[in-house]
């Protein structure tokens, strides 16, 4: 029996695009901030007299997609370490359910971490992140704590996430909605690939930006960390509009949080906006401004001030080895 934890991640160079479906390997790399807020729990508990695995998510038996995403993600599993056994996989996330909080980043991420653990995988932080990628792209940059570059790579071996040095920032997150996303991350991705007609630019600016913020994390320039992270998110935003059909993620309340960001900025307050496949908002900000945005930006909705957060990794259940369970 094993037991991780792992945080999500918040993108500040989006991933949106695969290049390869099944080894799950980006059309371009990213880099993200792992968040210390919303902890994913998960234990992994071999059992050989099972003949399926079991999956609980938060306290009820899952029968549903994620289900099935847990058992071909152990599949692989078993598959690298010879072990053939089934596993009850049990769950918690800390994040508030529908909030589009409870990522697959750091549900992956500690699954990855925990089964690493249990079935004897290497257990070395590149190991499991490409472990994790398997089960979710943006998994693996949650296996990496504060800022994390993933690299594209050029197959299975060099598609992996790794730390880098960065100035310090904090997120605003702004929770508009509660309801679950119409279109799932990988399906709008898929269809953006398959139908916009400015897929290519998206994945050459992706390129270009991350290269622009590597260099800027490097020198420790918060503006130009901020204003990359603004227009990267918009531009994913505009490639997602282009798809047919077309996808719409950003509400009136998630544009409204962008002008007041704006406004923020104009009165001197350093602080960028992006946002994910869904209405919710997150504000990148310098540690001493983010007490401020918050409570500027509370009028949207419920805010949560999060710093930088660690890397997945097991957790001391407090069980002597080889204890009788
Ligand atoms: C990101 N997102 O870089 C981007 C920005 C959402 C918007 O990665 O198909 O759940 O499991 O690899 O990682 C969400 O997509 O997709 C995501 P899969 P994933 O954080």
């Amino acid at each position: 029996m094993s037991t991780a934890r792992a945080f999500p991640n918040l993108a500040l160079v989006k991933y949106w695009g695969k290049r390869d479906e099944v080894l799950m390997l980006p059309a371009a790399g990213s880099l993200s901030l792992t968040l210390d807020t919303f902890e994913t729990r998960t234990t992994v508990t071999l059992d050989p007299s099972l003949r399926q695995d079991a999956f609980e998510l938060d306290g009820a038996e899952n029968t549903g997609d994620a289900r099935d995403r847990v058992r071909a993600f152990l599949d692989l599993v078993r598959e690298r370490s010879g072990n053939a056994s089934h596993a009850h996989v049990t769950s918690t996330n800390e994040a508030p359910t529908g909030a589009g909080l409870a990522s697959s980043a750091s549900g992956f991420a500690a699954l990855a971490t925990a089964a690493a653990a249990a079935y004897g995988l290497p257990s070395d932080a590149a190991a499991r992140s490409r472990l994790a990628r398997r089960g979710s792209g943006s998994a693996a940059r949650s296996i990496i704590p504060g800022v994390a570059i993933w690299h594209a790579g050029d197959g299975d071996e060099t598609s992996f996430a790794e730390p880098i040095a960065a100035p310090e920032m904090r997120m605003v997150i702004v929770i508009l909605d509660g309801t679950k996303k119409a279109v799932s991350s990988r399906d709008a991705m898929r269809l953006t690939a398959l139908t916009s007609p400015f897929y290519d630019g998206w994945i050459r600016a992706t390129e270009a930006s991350l290269e622009s913020m590597v260099s800027a994390c490097r020198a420790g320039d918060f503006t130009r960390i901020g204003r990359i992270t603004e227009s990267h998110a918009l531009r994913m935003h505009a490639v997602i509009a282009s798809t047919d059909p077309p996808i719409r993620y950003l509400s009136p309340a998630s544009v409204a949080v962008f002008d007041a960001v704006g406004a923020l900025r104009s009165e001197g307050i350093e602080a960028y906006a992006t946002a994910d496949a869904g209405p919710n908002i997150a504000v990148l900000t310098r540690p001493e401004d983010s007490a401020t945005v918050a409570t500027r930006l509370s009028v949207f909705g419920r805010v949560h001030d999060v710093g930088p957060g660690p890397g997945a990794e097991l957790v001391d259940t407090g069980e002597p080895p080889g204890a009788p369970r």
